[in-house]
């Protein structure tokens, strides 16, 4: 099954676009500033800004140096170019680049039941919430979910999931408070077979990269996994808090290096002017970016698509 299915659902580039609103427009007005009318030649000078303009936008220095460094190329070859030129330049090598990310991995999900995803990331970027809407998303796509409640660190993080296992209608398999995550875990895949669950969500402990005992949790945790069910975890995604910008890409590194990540969630993207890191991650990660968080309810997680998300930005 292609997890890309929901591409088709109502409303679904209205809401990407609403999301990227801001980040949208602090670009589009910055590049009309520098670029004065679009038909005028451009200058070293402009192209100059138009990198400032990128790197501001939080698509990283690296990765905006490259962008320009593809128009400067053109225009040795060419010599003139004119803004609007320029402008779609820009906008194809950022569809390149997230195009080239999502190809890493083709993005068929494992048949294997029941699946398991795990949710990872650094304190407060969203995974909880990301659960939640996984859930509600699977659902909607007609499977059974169960919720594993592995974050046994923080005192009201069960509590929390199953007010959204209530939501959606998943199952919850939680402990007390203080439990071993690696045997909620192992509880909640007993459960998911028993009870002939499609699906296993499991939200974990906020962890930073720094913390090697923390992190050998979570091996732990994907050793158990696999233990149990072939090929398990199937999914390991990585919550980025978009509003964290170049900061997240520090941390996604540092995180890539111990655990085995298959994908990226790009939560908190509505409303931030940081938009750009998505472009960064695809570039500089390599990991394909699975979904994006556009709000807080249970709707509002969408499949990210590389061309979806070009179009949206509309530069
Ligand atoms: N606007 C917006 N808010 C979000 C989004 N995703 C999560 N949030 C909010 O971010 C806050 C933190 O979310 P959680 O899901 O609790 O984060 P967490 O990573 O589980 O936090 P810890 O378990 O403490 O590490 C909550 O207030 C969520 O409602 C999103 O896509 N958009
Ligand atoms: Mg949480």
């Amino acid at each position: 099954m292609s997890i890309f299915s929901y591409q088709e659902q109502p409303g679904y580039f209205k809401r990407l676009k609403e999301a990227l609103k801001v980040t949208k427009d602090e670009i589009s007005h910055q590049m009309d500033q520098v670029m004065g009318t679009a038909d005028s030649p451009i200058t070293e000078s402009q192209l100059e800004d138009l990198e400032n303009i990128l790197i501001g936008a939080d698509i990283g220095v690296e990765t905006s140096l490259a962008i320009l460094e593809r128009v400067r190329e053109e225009t040795r070859g060419r010599k003139v170019l004119s803004g609007a030129q320029v402008r779609r330049m820009i906008r194809d090598q950022i569809g390149v680049i997230l195009q080239a990310s999502q190809e890493v991995d083709p993005g068929t999900r494992s048949t294997t039941r029941p699946r398991v995803v795990f949710v990872v990331g650094v304190n407060g970027v969203g995974k909880t919430t990301t659960v939640g809407k996984l859930a509600h998303l699977f659902k909607q796509e007609g499977e059974e979910v169960l919720v594993c409640a592995a974050d046994t660190f923080r005192a009201a993080a069960a509590e929390q999931l199953a007010i959204w296992a209530e939501r959606t209608g998943a199952d919850i398999v939680q402990q007390g408070a203080g439990a071993d995550p690696s045997a909620v875990l192992f509880d909640a895949m007993a459960a998911a077979r028993a009870r002939k669950k499609d699906v296993l969500v499991v939200d974990t402990a906020g962890r930073l990269h720094t913390k090697t005992h923390l992190m050998e949790e979570v091996q732990k945790m994907q050793r158990i996994a696999a233990r149990e069910v072939e090929g398990a975890p199937h999914e390991v995604y990585w919550v980025l808090d978009a509003t964290t910008g170049q900061n997240g890409l520090n941390q996604a590194r540092e995180f890539f290096k111990t655990i085995g990540i298959t994908g990226v969630v790009v939560a908190k993207l509505d409303g931030t002017a940081k938009g750009g890191i998505v472009i960064a991650i695809a570039r500089e990660l390599k990991i394909p970016i699975r979904y994006v968080g556009i709000g807080e309810q249970a709707e509002d997680l969408i499949p990210f698509s590389a061309e979806a998300f070009v179009d949206s930005l509309d530069l």
